[in-house]
This record gives C-alpha cells, sequence and structure tokens, in this order.
C-alpha cells in the first residue's frame, strides 16, 4: 500500500505524524498539487475529489480523507491508541478533533487559497473571504489558550490525533501569518509540548 501526498501540505503532514505516533512505516508518492498533479487523469480515477492525501490498498482502493485513512490504521493496529481508550474519551477526542479541523484547519486553508491564489487556476480566489476566515482563525487561538491553561493537551493529558491536526493546522498558518502571540503562553507551551516529540519532524 503507498500514500499519495504533498510533503509541504498540512493534511498529508497529519497522517506522516498519526503513523509516526503508531510506528508503521508507509511507502509515500510525491504529488505535485502546485503543478496539478493530483488533477490529472490518472490520479482523478483512483481519487475522484482530487484532494491529498490518499491511501492506495495493494487491491486498488482507494480511500481518501485524512480521517478516514488514520482510522483505518487505527483499526488495524489498535495499540498506542490515538483516538480515545473509553467511551468518554472517544467522544472528547472527536469533540476536539472537529473543532480543530473546523475552527483551524478550515479557515486557515480558506485564508491560504483566498488570499494567495495559489489555486487560482482551479477555484475563484474571493480575497474578502479569505481575510475574514484568517481573522476567525486568528481569534479562535484564544478560546485554545484559555482551554490549555487547565489540560496539557486537547483532551486533558492523553495526547491524541486532535492534537496532530491542530499543531499541522498552526504550523501551516505561518504562510498567512497567523501565529500565536506572546499572550497565548498556554497555548505555545501546548505547541512546545507537541514539537518534541519524535513524531513532530515526520
Ligand atoms: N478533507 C480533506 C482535505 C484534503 C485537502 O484539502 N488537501 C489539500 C492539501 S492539504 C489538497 O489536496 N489541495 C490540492 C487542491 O485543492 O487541488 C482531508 O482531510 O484529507
Amino acid at each position: 500500500m503507498k500514500i499519495y501526498q504533498t510533503q509541504t501540505a498540512p493534511n498529508p503532514r497529519r497522517v506522516r505524524m498519526y503513523l509516526a505516533e503508531k510506528g508503521i512505516k508507509m511507502e509515500y508518492v510525491e504529488v505535485d498539487i502546485l503543478g496539478g498533479e493530483n488533477l490529472n487523469a490518472s490520479l482523478r480515477a483512483k481519487n475522484p475529489t482530487t484532494k491529498i492525501p490518499f491511501l492506495e490498498l495493494d487491491d486498488g482502493t482507494c480511500l481518501g480523507e485524512t480521517m478516514a485513512i488514520c482510522r483505518y490504521f487505527e483499526e488495524l493496529h489498535p495499540e498506542n491508541p490515538l483516538m480515545g481508550r473509553t467511551p468518554l474519551e472517544k467522544a472528547q477526542v472527536e469533540m476536539w478533533q472537529r473543532r480543530a479541523e473546523f475552527n483551524s484547519m478550515l479557515p486557515i486553508g480558506m485564508c491560504f487559497q483566498h488570499t494567495t491564489g495559489y489555486f487560482k487556476d482551479r477555484m475563484k480566489p474571493i480575497e474578502a473571504w479569505g481575510i475574514e476566515s484568517g481573522k476567525n482563525a486568528q481569534a479562535y487561538l484564544t478560546e485554545l489558550n484559555a482551554h490549555l491553561a487547565h489540560s496539557e493537551f486537547l483532551v486533558g493529558d492523553y495526547f491524541s490525533i486532535a492534537d496532530i491536526t491542530l499543531i499541522c493546522a498552526i504550523d501551516f498558518a505561518r504562510v498567512v501569518k497567523i501565529r500565536p502571540q506572546e499572550e497565548h503562553k498556554h497555548l505555545l507551551a501546548w505547541h512546545a509540548r507537541v514539537s518534541s516529540r519524535a513524531s513532530y519532524k515526520a
């Protein structure tokens, strides 16, 4: 099996970090998304949404969506769980994972796509939407900081896939100058904790 991905893009990084945490080795196929390789007919046949990452199994089955790919490996390798250990923790991971996607990864991605025109060959950038999305993502950092004042990771002292999603989103946000500020000291401490893990370099 192999994963089609782009080294600099935030969603494939989530999968690489997740697999590194689980100790799972993987073959990666680099896709040039800026050049539009993800849109070509052969990749579109495997992955109609054209978004990366996607996983191709040895029998040709393809699976898109970062969380679906990680879920597949979580089911295959339940040891060292990153999606919760108890019913409550699983729900809490789901809650924070969705918040990390909807309040950070998505608006940061919208800010990037709509203010830089990076994908203007395939979409119509609307700058005002990009700016508004960026403001919302920046404002959410203050909420995260408040939560992390009394929580080591997003879900108490349990490191989870939600932390992976959030750090990949926040690191990527650098390209559009959305950054934790000096006063976000709990968020910065969380960032230091997560970035000290070996998987951070994946
Ligand atoms: N919901 C998808 C999002 C995937 C996504 O947006 N991938 C971006 C890179 S991070 C992409 O493929 N962009 C290329 C394009 O839009 O053409 C997931 O969670 O995997």
